[in-house]
């Protein structure tokens, strides 16, 4: 697949592996410095591949020892090894063996792919291609086979070894200080999947009874002495295991399931058979500690890695291009878990906003490509928001557009025709399309075309005739490599409002019983007849399908449905858009009117009088005007991020001002009473609480900042104390710098949370930050090694601080280049994530647009570059 001279894999290259792997047979003696790996590998040619081609297995970074064939051992003229490859020129032409043996030294691995030791353990990354770090072998995911893996090591570095599948031997080596375990996964899976860990550490359990009857032993290990803190973690274990058996009649099907949880690792967590190895971030929590939105972030990836069981691992991809085929599903089933275990309206706004935020983000930039790419450079590179949340949103549409019940027929039907096999894109579809009975071929376009769709609509009342007609057009723009659009087929989630807020009940044949119009042309309209009073439409209810939208609504209009839509994600939408009407025109220095600025002020206390109590999750949602980089989006080009600082800071006060007294009152009513609880509603109130702590300081500083200064010392949990913080963070001054010494005191054996600390101080939007975070990368907590560190304070500054990373004299672009390319001599893929957040360098003025390339110029031209930054770097220039 690889085309070596230009390195770009390309999709329309694939073929199946000229060799089959059955079965893996490996010994693995762990050494700090020289762990020693045997590998058995049961081959055989592949019917489907080329008759009489060489076996060239992947290697990266290895050291071949000695390989045998069937037990003869190869002489020089037999192979050729390098660490990028081992090559056995003329294999025999039925089943054989292949014996290798190799070293490999897992303290010095910082890419933290392959095995590598994370506080003193053992542990490895195989996805995407690790594997290879670890032996030779055919690393590519149609290569399915079933693993026996024997660990060996020192008792007292490492008394707990684990591997996939299920233990079937454990015993001690006399007179050595050494012991071992062998573990079997009867289940065929690609090497990505594979895992081992190796370590001290504690544990907590539980035993499950599946819906078949069969009884599991879950477990999760955590450095001793934090075990207490993964309770919720195996609580959400628990709870994502029954939802799938309920929801998708998915069961478990090895007799243990292990997590594991490390503080070095690449990404959140990763879904190996039976042992799922995660960032320990997404597993440790205590009330003290994490706060709300940690609590539903670990219950989310908790159940996504357990969905992977099914969808990834049972059913895996033929190919990395697949990617979205086991992620996008799986995201789109980690979203259902946490929208029936808590808020279904209040869950989806959080999904659009992270989509919108991240998505709509990297498909407006030179990054874009489509939820199924064609080609790449770096596989590590395209574990992006458009494979994960766009293809979720895919799925979503699917089964928005053919309903409930054939959606769950059509998923059904694909776990059981693909189940044991490595499927495509194709293979999901057609499942779906043989239910229904549907022809999907449009739809899929949705997999292939690249940008966000842009659907403008106009609405026309005829009083006379009661008639109401919406005229639609949609157009996607240019992207890298597709500079032509299709037309896309576009569910429509809709409903017609009156002006005095009662649902219209008005005909058309061409919305479903379900509200769902499909729009798939590049015009259409929609008639409705019976309409009595001209309405107010509502459209793209739960936000139906992942595009952006003009609508001809005036102000007043959108407020209606603020206060009236039945749809809860449209009120909250309604509301941001008139919010980001007029910060865009404030940011551009457009003419405001104030009594615009005024409506929207009242609408919000209005709403806020009469409703947040009844949901105040979603109350705070709504108070939560538009990010300083969503205006900068939706702005699109020639930004000047000051600006947009300045008008939405300029907007907060207002509100604060005008809702002052409902503010101070929820302020009181909220206050917790009784002990700390991460459910849902509790977590809501919190939220509320704080949104109208911060708009009260945004109005009144002093008020604001003594209100803070007493709930960071007082709260009783670290979702009030670090609300309160980073309400400080907007308020400079010494009670500011005193909150912050006390917080690092408090904390200062505790990583993850002085993450939390270094975040906040990273955001800070003056003029001293980026000296602050300089400083901060010398605080003994700081580790360039540490991808959680890096990204806490490096990344929150290039991600979170639009105004000091745009700084106008270019000086945030050059801090991030000279931290990229000190990174990426440890960890490519941590500098490759950091390096993406200057991808959309091109919408800024042209003063920022000359630095930022400058800047990009400067990496890119560097000799010895990673593929990971090289790719992200060429194409961000391209
Ligand atoms: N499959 C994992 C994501 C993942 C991908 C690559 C990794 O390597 C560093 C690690 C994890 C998931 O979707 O959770
Ligand atoms: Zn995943």
């Amino acid at each position: 697949m690889r085309t070596d001279i230009a390195q770009i894999v390309r999709l329309e290259d694939y073929r199946p592996s000229d060799f089959l792997i059955d079965r893996v047979e490996l010994d693995v003696r762990l050494h700090p410095t020289a762990t020693r790996v045997t590998a058995t590998l049961s081959l055989r040619p592949n019917p489907k591949g080329r008759a009489d081609a060489p076996l060239v297995l992947d290697g990266d970074e290895v050291s071949l020892t000695s390989v045998a064939l069937d037990g003869r051992p190869l002489p020089d003229s037999e192979f050729e090894a390098s660490p990028q490859s081992l090559t056995i020129t003329q294999p025999p032409r039925g089943p054989f063996t292949l014996t290798i043996e190799t070293e490999i030294d897992p303290t010095s691995n910082t890419k933290l792919m392959g095995l590598y030791r994370s506080s003193g353990n053992y542990c490895t990354q195989c996805e995407a291609e690790g594997f290879r770090r670890i032996t030779y072998f055919l690393d590519r995911p149609d290569v399915m086979a079933v693993y026996t893996t024997r660990i060996e090591a020192d008792k007292d570095e490492a008394p707990v070894l684990l591997g996939n599948g299920n233990r079937i031997e454990a015993g001690e080596i006399a007179g050595t200080g050494r012991h071992y375990a062998v573990w079997h996964d009867p289940h065929p899976k690609p090497s990505y999947l594979f895992a081992l860990v190796g370590g001290r550490l504690g544990r907590v359990g539980k035993t499950f009874r599946t819906m078949g009857g069969r009884e599991v032993e879950l477990a999760i290990y955590v450095e001793a002495g934090k075990e207490s803190r993964a309770d919720y973690a195996l609580d959400a274990l628990e709870r994502s295991m029954r939802w799938d058996e309920r929801v998708f009649g998915r069961e478990y099907d090895l007799d243990v399931f292990n997590i594991v949880a490390v503080s070095d690792f690449n990404m959140g967590a990763m879904e190996n058979k039976g042992l799922n190895i995660f960032n320990d971030k997404y597993v440790l929590a205590s009330p003290e500690t994490a706060t709300d939105v940690d609590y539903a972030n670990i219950e989310a990836i908790i159940a996504h890695e357990y969905f992977h069981n099914w969808s990834g691992n049972r059913v895996t991809c033929r190919d990395w291009f697949q990617l979205c085929l086991k992620e996008g599903l799986t995201v789109f089933r980690d979203q259902e878990f946490s929208s029936d275990e808590r808020s279904r309206p209040v869950h989806r706004i959080a999904e659009v906003k992270t989509l919108r935020a991240r998505q709509f983000l990297e498909d407006a930039s030179p990054l874009s490509h489509p939820v199924r790419p064609t080609q790449y450079r770096e596989i590590n590179n395209f574990y992006t928001a458009t494979v994960y949340e766009k293809g979720a949103e895919i799925v979503r549409m699917l089964k928005t557009i053919i309903g409930p019940e054939d959606f769950r027929r059509g998923m059904d039907l694909y776990f059981e025709r693909c189940d044991g096999t490595a499927a495509t894109v194709e293979d999901f579809l057609a499942a779906f399309a043989e239910v229904t009975g549907h022809d999907l071929s449009h739809f899929a376009r949705w997999y292939a075309q690249a940008g966000t769709p842009r659907v403008t609509v106009t609405g026309t009342y005829d009083p006379a005739a009661k008639t109401y007609r919406l005229d639609f057009t949609q157009a996607t723009p240019p992207t890298p490599g597709q500079p032509d659009k299709e037309p896309m087929a576009i569910p429509v989630a809709l409903g017609l409002v009156s002006r005095d807020g009662e649902p219209l009940q008005a005909a058309s044949d061409r919305v479903s019983p379900q509200g769902v119009f499909l729009l798939d042309k590049a015009a259409d309209s929609l008639a409705f007849t019976g309409v009595t009073s001209q309405p107010v439409p509502s459209l793209f209810r739960e936000f139906s399908a992942p595009v952006r939208t003009s609508l001809d609504l005036s102000n007043e209009e959108l407020l209606v449905l603020l206060r009236h839509d039945s749809d809860a994600f449209n009120r909250w939408q309604a509301t941001q858009t008139v919010a980001m009407r007029l910060l865009v025109a404030q940011a551009k220095g457009d003419a405001v009117a104030d009594s615009d600025l005024a409506d929207l002020a009242s609408a919000l206390c209005a709403f806020m009088e009469a409703d947040a109590l009844d949901d105040p999750a979603f109350a705070a949602l709504v108070l939560a005007l538009p990010s300083e980089a969503d205006i900068a989006q939706e702005i699109g080009r020639d930004i000047d991020p000051d600006a947009i600082h300045h008008a939405r800071k300029a907007m907060r006060r207002r509100i604060g001002q005008a809702c002052r007294e409902t503010l101070h009152r929820f302020r009181d009513s909220l206050a917790e009473r009784g002990p700390y609880s991460p459910d849902a509603a509790s977590a809501g109130r919190r939220a509320l609480r704080n949104a109208s702590l911060d708009l009260l300081a945004a109005a009144d500083a002093a008020l604001g900042e003594q209100l803070a200064v007493e709930q960071v010392d007082d709260a009783g949990n670290m979702t009030d104390r670090l609300a309160a913080l980073g309400v400080l963070m907007t308020l400079p001054g010494d009670a500011r710098e005193a909150a912050l010494a006390r917080f690092e005191e408090r904390y200062r054996d505790e990583p993850l949370v002085l993450d939390k600390w270094f975040t906040l101080q990273a955001a800070i939007p003056e003029d001293g930050t980026l000296e602050r975070v300089r400083r901060l990368m010398e605080h003994q907590a700081f580790a360039i090694g540490n991808p959680n560190r890096v990204r806490a304070l490096v990344g929150s500054f290039a991600m979170l601080n639009q105004v000091r990373f745009n700084a106008k004299d270019g000086s945030g672009y050059d801090f991030l280049a000279d931290i990229v390319l000190q990174v990426d001599e440890l960890n490519p893929q941590l500098a490759a994530r950091l390096l993406t957040s200057f991808s959309s360098w091109r919408m800024m003025e042209k003063t920022r647009q000359t630095h930022a390339k400058n800047a990009l110029q400067r990496i890119a031209g560097k000799p010895n570059l990673s593929r990971d930054v090289g790719d992200i770097a060429a194409r961000s220039l391209e």
